[in-house]
């Protein structure tokens, strides 16, 4: 496990390779169901092509001298529905529709059921990680409330039982993946920002019992949405932020350089461990080292080193490969120049 002072890491996923996968069309409605005509690769050759895909992101994070790498996401087709879609008591086949504050129409799977993890869903992932790597390892998984918010209950009388079930139903997968080598456990959960005010009855309490148990470190995400998908204006601010430094997850993970936030949070967060933002990937063009280490300097007016663990804002998937390497380089490099000089 990596020790020394601001140690970088990803938010979780890569691009993927374009012989792999199409690019999605992106619009602001992304389906969040089984994604249909995303793969290249006949489904004979798709596992195959998958791990050759992650061995090459795993090996890009490592020259690009990130300390704390995942699988980028590589098999996925999306962040969240690889695990959404795999639980019982989820109708995937027949989906559903959800219509967000802004009116746009969603395609999402339907609770039918009860929810449950019945089998392992990550862990196979988690395994081809470990045995790639000998870096610090973290794995992804949706975290429950986003889970909750991106299906259509059809089921559940009452809505907190239904995400705290979402809640047990990650946490039996955490569990697992942490017996599989995972060194530290992430939940993404972008959806708090689309709902606050359910997300302060519920969300404190259903990370907590998806957390419960685990041993490794563990992060909660926040952010507004991948740039690709949300271009333009972000919110300045989080609403919700404080409450998380009361959860159970060790490190809260924030976008701040796209939205440009005020890092008088990082105060509000404390004591935890703050994976911050400091690559704006609504920027095409490549950050040199001494922006990044600036980003880098501008966070320990606010907050100490041994708190902050420089990151991209979000998942990398929708940038082109040659960027995401050398923002990841001018990550590394730049949080290289801020060590040298407090140390
Ligand atoms: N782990 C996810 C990713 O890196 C986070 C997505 S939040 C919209 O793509």
């Amino acid at each position: 496990m990596t020790q020394r002072l601001l140690p970088t890491t990803v938010v979780g996923s890569y691009p993927q390779p374009d012989w792999l996968a199409n690019r999605l069309l992106l619009s602001k409605i992304v389906p969040r169901v089984r994604l249909t005509d995303l793969w290249r690769v006949p489904e004979q050759y798709l596992e195959q092509a998958q791990d050759d895909a992650t061995v090459v992101a795993i090996r890009d994070m490592e020259r690009a001298g990130i300390d704390i790498i995942t699988d980028g996401e590589i098999r996925r087709e999306s962040y969240s529905n690889r695990l959404a879609t795999a639980l019982d008591g989820i109708d995937a086949e027949n989906p559903g529709e959800i219509i967000s504050k802004a009116g746009a129409v969603t395609l999402v799977p339907r609770v039918v059921d009860r929810i449950r993890r019945t089998r392992a869903v990550e862990v196979r992932d988690m395994e081809f990680l470990r045995a790639n790597t000998d870096k610090t390892a973290k794995i992804t998984l949706p975290g429950p409330f986003t889970m909750s918010q991106q299906a259509k209950n059809e089921f559940y009388k009452d809505e907190e039982e239904m995400i705290m079930d979402f809640a047990a139903a990650v946490n039996a997968e955490a569990r697992d993946l942490q017996a599989a080598g995972a060194d530290i456990i992430q939940l993404d959960e972008p959806w708090l920002r689309n709902n606050p005010e359910l997300a302060s009855r519920y969300a404190v309490k259903a990370i907590n019992r998806a957390v419960e148990g685990l041993t490794v470190p563990t992060i909660v995400h926040l952010c507004f949405g991948y740039a690709a998908v949300v271009p333009g204006e972000k919110p300045t601010g989080y609403s919700f932020l404080a409450q998380l430094a009361d959860c159970n997850a060790d490190q809260i993970s924030i976008e701040a350089a796209q939205p440009k936030l005020d890092l008088g949070v990082l105060a509000d967060l404390a004591p935890k461990k703050v994976l911050l933002g400091v690559i704006d990937l609504g920027d095409g063009s490549i950050e040199t080292p001494e922006t990044i280490a600036g980003r880098i300097r501008e966070a320990l007016k606010f907050a100490p080193a041994d708190r902050i663990i420089p990151a991209p804002d979000c998942g990398m998937k929708y940038l082109p490969r040659a960027t995401a390497f050398g923002k990841l380089k001018a990550l590394a490099d730049g949080a290289a120049i801020v060590r040298a000089e407090i140390s």
